[in-house]
């Protein structure tokens, strides 16, 4: 079995029922949740000019490669009623894999570990929650570490 980090996100509709969705969909189709981080409500990142978001991180064990678990997650954000318009517009919900054990993958839509995790407050200080000494294998420097060094300043909220 192998492990994968999931984060979870979204800022229309129902939240919080998106949220929960999202988790009872990953663990039925991805496979066994074994952590699953607090809610965080977090000021949106890039565009800035849409609705906070929440957002949360799940460890998971999975029999599917990088690739099924991509497909089987596009899957689940189509049955949330995502619908995609631009770059980083507002989402009901959006579930990105952020690392799958230590894999390094470069392919055409699929990018593991996910590109922008250091640049990222609102995935690191979740992700430092349940995971703080795990090692990102690319920059070799813990969750915990890159927190210390992110630079994002915008908002990030644990709320339950
Ligand atoms: N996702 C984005 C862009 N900006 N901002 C926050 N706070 N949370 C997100 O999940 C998020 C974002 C692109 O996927
Ligand atoms: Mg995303
Ligand atoms: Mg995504």
């Amino acid at each position: 079995m192998n492990k994968a980090y999931l984060l979870t996100g979204g800022n229309e509709g129902d939240r919080y029922l998106n949220m929960q969705q999202a988790r009872t969909n990953i663990e039925l189709i991805c496979g066994r949740l074994l952590q699953v981080s607090s809610l965080y409500e977090t000021a949106p990142w890039g565009k800035t000019d849409q609705p906070d978001f929440l957002n949360q991180v799940l460890l998971i064990e999975t029999k599917w490669s990088p690739r099924e678990l991509l497909k089987a997650i596009l899957h689940l954000e189509e049955k949330g009623g995502r619908i995609r318009t631009v770059k980083n517009a507002p989402r009901t919900i959006d579930i990105d894999i952020l690392f799958y054990g230590q894999m390094v993958i470069e392919e055409p839509g699929l990018s593991i570990p996910h590109p922008r995790i250091a640049d990222r407050r609102f995935v690191l200080e979740p992700l430092n929650e349940i995971s703080p000494g795990y090692e990102h294998p690319v920059l070799h420097k813990t969750i915990h570490q890159l927190l210390l060094e992110c630079t994002d300043q915008l908002a990030v909220k644990k709320i339950r």
